[in-house]
């Protein structure tokens, strides 16, 4: 088995849609013994379903009365929790025309009434092991591979969209920027491996604190971490802030080299910014990088706001 078939989970769900039950029995025969298979008559009921179960594909009927199954492929297509569901169309009438418009609304594939079991378990099989790669590729593309937390790419992502929701209800951003403390004397020390390992714990430890909802902490770079908290105000960023510094003080990493102390030790810059259309995301980053700086200049492990 290579790396996407792995990823395929062991009972995939399946929402078989068609207004004539006998379809459905057809498909049910085909898939019931491997597959968790959901049912849909109507349109209508398939988006239900649809949200109620979240399937990792769907088989679709074309002509149904009311809600059709190209007017269902739309609907999906609109809610961002059904988007990426795949959709396979069944068909009985097949004309290129009907292909074409199927595949504009969002379908993957086409197969034809009556269908075949050995095609359409083969084509079902494919479909959900490009999806399940898909799904793995961008869970990859936002993880830092060090550490397995977010990384800048993730954050920015986040930057931007928390920038615009603060903004639009005028609610306190804040951000926090961290740093390892004197980390190229902990790799002269103790080399790169050992650096590495104390990467992951130092993230480990902040990823820990930060549980609330939409707050997350990435590894912006290096030995440099951030940590974005919607809707809080700059005391409560501060908190935050004293908290991630002590789970840190509190892992008593052995650093031998380091001025600070004996162990590794973490230097934070905190801001806090109600966004307007005057500024961007940016000025809230350059305000936290001076902040730290300041954190360092004034002795290190310790947060300035
Ligand atoms: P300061 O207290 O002023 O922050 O001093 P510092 O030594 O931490 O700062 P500096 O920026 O001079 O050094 C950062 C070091 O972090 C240098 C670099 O080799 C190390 N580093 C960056 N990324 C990694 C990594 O992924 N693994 C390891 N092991 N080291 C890393
Ligand atoms: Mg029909
Ligand atoms: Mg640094
Ligand atoms: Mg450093």
């Amino acid at each position: 088995m290579d790396w996407a078939e792995s990823l395929v989970p062991k009972r995939p769900k399946l929402l078989v849609v068609d207004d004539q039950t006998v379809n459905i029995q057809a498909l049910y025969q085909i898939f019931g013994a491997d597959h968790e298979v959901f049912m849909a008559t109507s349109g209508s009921q398939a988006i239900k379903v649809c949200l109620d179960k979240k399937p990792d594909l769907i088989l679709l009927d074309v002509i149904m009365p009311e809600m059709d199954g190209i007017a269902v492929c739309e609907e999906l297509q609109k809610n961002s929790d059904t988007r990426s569901i795949p959709v396979i169309f069944v068909t009985s009438q097949e004309s290129p025309e009907e292909e074409s418009r199927g595949l504009e609304v969002g379908a993957v594939d086409f197969i034809s009434k009556p269908v075949n079991p050995a095609v359409v378990r083969a084509r079902v099989r494919t479909h959900l092991t490009l999806k399940a790669q898909a799904d793995a590729l961008r869970v990859m593309a936002s993880r830092d591979g060090l550490t397995g937390i977010p990384n800048r790419r993730y954050f920015d992502e986040r930057l931007a969209a928390e920038w615009r929701s603060a903004k639009r209800g005028s609610q306190p951003l804040s951000l926090i920027l961290i740093d390892v403390d004197h980390f190229k004397a902990y790799n002269d020390h103790y080399g790169h491996v050992e650096g590495d390992t104390c990467l992951r714990r130092v993230a480990k430890a902040l990823k820990l604190s930060v549980g609330r909802g939409r707050d997350i902490v990435a590894r912006y770079g290096g030995e440099e971490f951030v940590c974005l908290l919607p809707e809080t105000d700059l005391a409560g960023a501060e908190e935050m802030a004293e908290k991630l510094r002590s789970a840190v003080a509190d892992l008593e990493i052995s650093h031998k080299s380091s001025p600070v102390g004996n162990t590794v030790t973490i230097s934070l810059g905190v801001a806090t910014i109600v966004p307007t259309s005057l500024t961007g995301p940016e000025t809230l980053l350059v305000r936290t990088d001076e902040l730290l700086y300041k954190a360092k200049e004034s002795g290190r492990n310790q947060v300035v706001a």
